[in-house]
């Protein structure tokens, strides 16, 4: 049994994140059994530590990264351990190669391989306004636990230091007219983000046409945060539903199937 670990929210379901939603979207498209533990984020490092998975990256000054999703996978019937990981597209060619009855989540062709692995990499960069982050984060922060507000707000400071110079996110301002002002900018990464998907609506909307991918659910799993953080009636959302011809609605339409699993 696959065990995916997670951090909780407030929002229903508890699953949230546009990262462990891309492994929970890959475990659901696959249809395989999974169990989530739910550890709140000071607890990320001590959890995976224990289950001898290592940092996703290192930081400038040394200081490891601990990041979920992770999974274990452990044989039922002989309780070995078949693998402990992170990182995101880790997770998915695991899934790939040790379940191979599955749908797949990377195709055939190396060529596709190479350009689903560079675009989820290099997503974040290509979604990335600091005031988007900003936006988001802080919309995180009043649905975390109390247990995870204090690294939550550090950790994403962090982030954010070279363009705020604050070291919590409660510390970084943002009043109601700033936030629409930055909304007016956030557009333009919607419609960088559409350039990079080869799929038009009519040919089929995924990333590489019309077969879904993992890229897929690296796009499916920022429009799900977003959504869910944000809120249905939110302004953010009402913005996002109204660009580039409501592709962003009908995108998230076609991953309902694999949305609905919060095991
Ligand atoms: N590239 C990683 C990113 C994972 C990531 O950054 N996860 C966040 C949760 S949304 C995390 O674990 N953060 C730990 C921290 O901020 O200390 C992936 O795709 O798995």
């Amino acid at each position: 049994m696959i065990t995916l670990f997670d951090v909780p929210s407030t929002v229903p379901g508890k699953a949230w994140s546009l990262n462990m939603w891309r492994a929970r979207f890959s475990l659901n498209y696959k249809g395989l059994p999974y169990k989530t533990q739910w550890i709140e984020y000071p607890e990320i490092a001590p959890v995976l530590k224990s289950h001898n998975i290592g940092p996703t990256k290192y930081f400038p000054d040394g200081s490891p990264y601990y990041s979920v999703p992770a999974i274990l996978d452990i044989d039922d019937k002989t309780g070995e351990i078949k693998a402990a990981l992170a990182e995101s597209y880790d997770i998915a060619k695991y899934l790939d190669d040790a379940y191979p009855d599955t749908p797949r989540l990377l195709p055939d062709d190396e060529t596709q391989v190479k350009a689903v692995k560079e675009f989820s990499k290099e997503f974040i960069n290509i979604i990335w306004l600091p005031s988007l982050y900003l936006i988001l984060c802080k919309a995180v922060l009043a649905k975390l636990n109390p247990a995870s507000h204090e690294h939550f707000s550090k950790a994403r400071a962090r982030d954010l230091h070279p363009f705020y110079g604050k070291d919590r996110l409660e510390e970084i301002p943002l009043s109601a007219e700033e936030e629409a002002e930055e909304w007016k900018k956030i557009e333009g990464c919607f419609n960088a983000l559409e350039k990079s998907i080869k799929g038009t609506d009519e040919k089929g909307q995924w990333f590489l046409g019309d077969q879904i991918t993992f890229a897929d659910f690296v796009i499916g799993g920022f429009l799900i945060w977003t959504r869910k953080i944000l809120g249905e009636e939110s302004e953010g959302w009402k913005y996002i539903k109204g660009w580039n011809d409501g592709r962003w609605v009908r995108f998230l339409d076609g991953l309902k199937e694999y949305s609905q699993r919060i095991d």
